[in-house]
């Protein structure tokens, strides 16, 4: 991570990371999930909380199947995703070096129309997900890395969220949180096709309703914790049926980091 990379991470909440992925490589995830489609359920409408302007016609689409257990080549995508240099760079440094997949990796696919998630996250203390800066060093609860498949242009609707509210003070009103009061602080975040979104689930973010009719909106979330720690339910073991060493680090369950690591890049 430069100093650039580090300094919007900690101000802001979260970060864009463009151009990760090749062009091939966003064709290939994509048709992956074309491939598994019968996979994709859309959960019940209701992630909205019936606010106005947030819901929809129906649920986001999501896998069924942790994508990373597909066969070969379906999987590859996903698992180039998961230990991706710049993820392990990115992570040793916000989550500290034995950082662990907490649970994922989730599909979000959205068509027109699909109902947008009510702005959560932040607010109060929440020993699983928080920021702080100490000794020098970011220091973060569970965090995301959000693989952007589809452009997101201004206007797009997708991610959402309020910069710095991970370290805000006070509580936005619940009007704000459901877009019925603008007070000028809720920012669409505008990345293109092969970036990546990272971002601290201590920032209040959600889901804006998909607005293009000419695409849908593929994002692939892994979330991660730092190695003594877990939101989710541990994992008792990797489900990849032939992991590499660095998948089986990633899906080690919590303890306390020192022996296995995983090394960053400057990538
Ligand atoms: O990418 C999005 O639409 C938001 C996802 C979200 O709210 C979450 O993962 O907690």
């Amino acid at each position: 991570m430069n100093d650039r990379e580090k300094f919007l991470f900690d101000l802001n909440g979260f970060l864009v990371l463009e151009n990760v992925l090749t062009c091939d490589e966003v064709t290939a995830a994509n048709d992956a999930i074309a491939h598994h489609a019968d996979l994709i359920t859309n959960r019940e409408p209701g992630l909205s909380q019936d606010a106005e302007k947030l819901k929809g016609g129906e649920g986001r689409g999501e896998f069924q199947q942790n994508p990373l257990t597909f066969e070969h080549p379906w999987c590859d995508p996903f698992r180039r995703m998961f230990t991706h240099p710049r993820v392990i760079d990115v992570f040793n440094e916000v989550l500290g070096p034995g950082f662990r997949l907490d649970h994922g990796p989730g599909l979000i696919r959205m068509h027109h129309g699909t109902e947008g998630h009510r702005l959560h996250g932040g607010m109060t203390f929440d020993p699983s997900q928080y920021h702080r800066f100490s000794h020098g060093q970011m220091q973060a609860g569970l965090c995301v890395a959000a693989w952007q498949l589809t452009h997101v242009h201004h206007g797009d609707g997708g991610f959402a969220c309020i910069p710095g509210s991970h370290k805000a003070n006070y509580r936005p009103a619940m009007e704000v949180l459901r877009l019925e009061q603008d007070w000028g602080c809720v920012h669409q975040v505008v990345a293109g096709a092969g970036s990546v979104v990272f971002f601290n689930e201590a920032l209040v973010h959600g889901t804006l309703p998909w607005i293009p009719k000419d695409r849908e909106r593929h994002s692939i979330l892994f979330k991660f914790s730092p190695g003594y720690l877990s939101w989710g339910t541990p994992h008792l073991e990797c489900p990849i049926a032939d992991p590499t060493p660095e998948e089986e680090v990633l899906y080690q369950p919590p303890r306390r980091p020192g022996r296995t690591e995983l090394q960053g890049s400057d990538a």
